[in-house]
């Protein structure tokens, strides 16, 4: 059906790579015990700091050699603000060098890169100053980011400026779980406009440097159905449009393709998350294939190419990714053959990794990671999603 289709699957450089300096290594310390304690002690201190990670900044050639014999053409990583400019406006060139052999890496062996600038991870000189609420951050951000490609552009075609900006300010300023720890609802619509400022600005100064380069942002994108009946249909557009469209809307002039992040189904009955659940993950979300059709025939509104840039699933036993994977594709299929543009589908994650404020313990790799040993076992569903990948569209 489509040739040139991009199969692959997704990391971010906190994640995965082990040994960074920001903002939430800083705060992993702080809370790592405390974090522990609430979990009733069922996951010990050390699973709530990232330290070591995967160690796929050493590693990371014999993760593309993984991702080449499970049949993907495409990967997408993030790059460490961090690591680039640890002190506020001194860019430092080896780490600038270690992503471009990455991406060189990468094009060895037919794997076409999307590089995320903004996974979450604040250095700690930008988040002392207040981080995406600092009056500087569109400023500083879009400096770092047109550095960034200005540097590693010859060998890019697709970035992704910022990672679910609604997902981060949700937890960092509503909800108080992450970095740093607000509650505020002025405080979370000040994040989100100060994020837009910044990928606009972003945009503007990458397209200026170069014009062929493909800029967009990856979304959470939550399915929200109507339990039936004018209230419940009337709340869930609501839902749709605030969460779903916010964002996007406002940035629609400055994107050139929709990054689609897909976990979340939420029946709207009389109240929110009135899921079935009839089938659910290690970490308790419902798995729900069919709400990737309804967002993707959403989304064919504003005739951008759509990438979906994240799906995925806590699965320790490896019991679902399988059959999830294939249903997500099925539904991405139906929704292909009814007008929506989908041109990838980048599954989340290629490695086990560090899940934020929840550590180590959920599992979302199309590899196992042993983290005592660093051994890498590539998991069942992996060879599934090969075969498809295979067969294609
Ligand atoms: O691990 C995260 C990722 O960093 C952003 N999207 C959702 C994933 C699973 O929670």
């Amino acid at each position: 059906m489509k040739e040139n289709f991009l199969w692959g699957a997704a990391t971010a450089s906190h994640q995965v790579e082990g040994h960074n300096h920001n903002d939430w290594s800083v705060w992993e310390k702080e809370n790592a015990e405390r974090l522990s304690r609430e979990s009733d002690g069922k996951y010990p201190p050390e699973n709530y700091i990232s330290g070591q990670a995967c160690d796929h900044y050493n590693r990371y050639e014999e993760d593309f050699d993984i991702a080449k014999s499970l049949g993907h053409n495409a990967h997408r990583f993030s790059v460490e603000w961090s690591r680039i400019e640890p002190e506020e406006g001194k860019f430092d060139e080896r780490e600038i060098e270690h992503y471009r052999n990455i991406i060189k890496a990468l094009r060895a062996r037919g794997l076409e890169p999307f590089v995320t600038l903004w996974h979450w991870t604040l250095p700690v000189w930008l988040a002392k100053k207040g981080g995406v609420l600092a009056d500087e951050f569109p400023e500083r951000f879009a400096r770092y980011a047109d550095r960034v490609s200005d540097a590693l552009g010859e060998h890019v075609r697709f970035w992704i400026t910022i990672n679910e900006p609604e997902i981060y300010v949700l937890n960092s300023y509503m909800r108080g779980l992450w970095p740093p720890e607000k509650k505020n609802l002025v405080l979370f619509y000040k994040a989100l406009w100060s994020i837009r400022r910044a990928h606009q600005k972003a945009y503007q100064s990458m397209k200026h440097t170069n014009q062929f380069t493909f800029i967009g942002v990856s979304s959470n994108f939550s399915y929200f159905e109507s339990g039936g009946g004018i209230v419940n249909a009337l709340c869930a557009w609501l839902a749709d449009k605030n969460w779903n469209f916010y964002f996007l809307n406002r940035i629609r002039k400055t994107t050139d393709f929709i990054g689609l992040n897909y976990y979340f189904h939420n029946r709207i009955n009389y109240g929110i998350n009135k899921n079935e659940n009839k089938v659910v993950s290690d970490m308790g979300w419902e798995l729900y294939p069919e709400g990737l059709y309804h967002l993707l025939l959403g989304l064919r509104q504003f005739q951008k190419p759509i990438y979906i840039t994240e799906n995925g699933l806590a699965d320790a036993g490896d019991t679902h990714r399988a059959w999830f994977i294939e249903e997500h594709i099925r539904y991405m299929k139906k929704a292909m053959e009814e007008g929506a543009d989908v041109r990838g589908y980048l599954h989340w994650s290629l490695l086990d990794n560090f899940e934020w404020d929840k550590g180590f313990w959920p599992r979302f790799g199309l590899v196992e990671i042993d983290y005592q040993t660093m051994k890498r076992k590539i998991r069942p569903s992996a060879l599934e999603y090969k075969k498809i990948i295979e067969e294609g569209l």
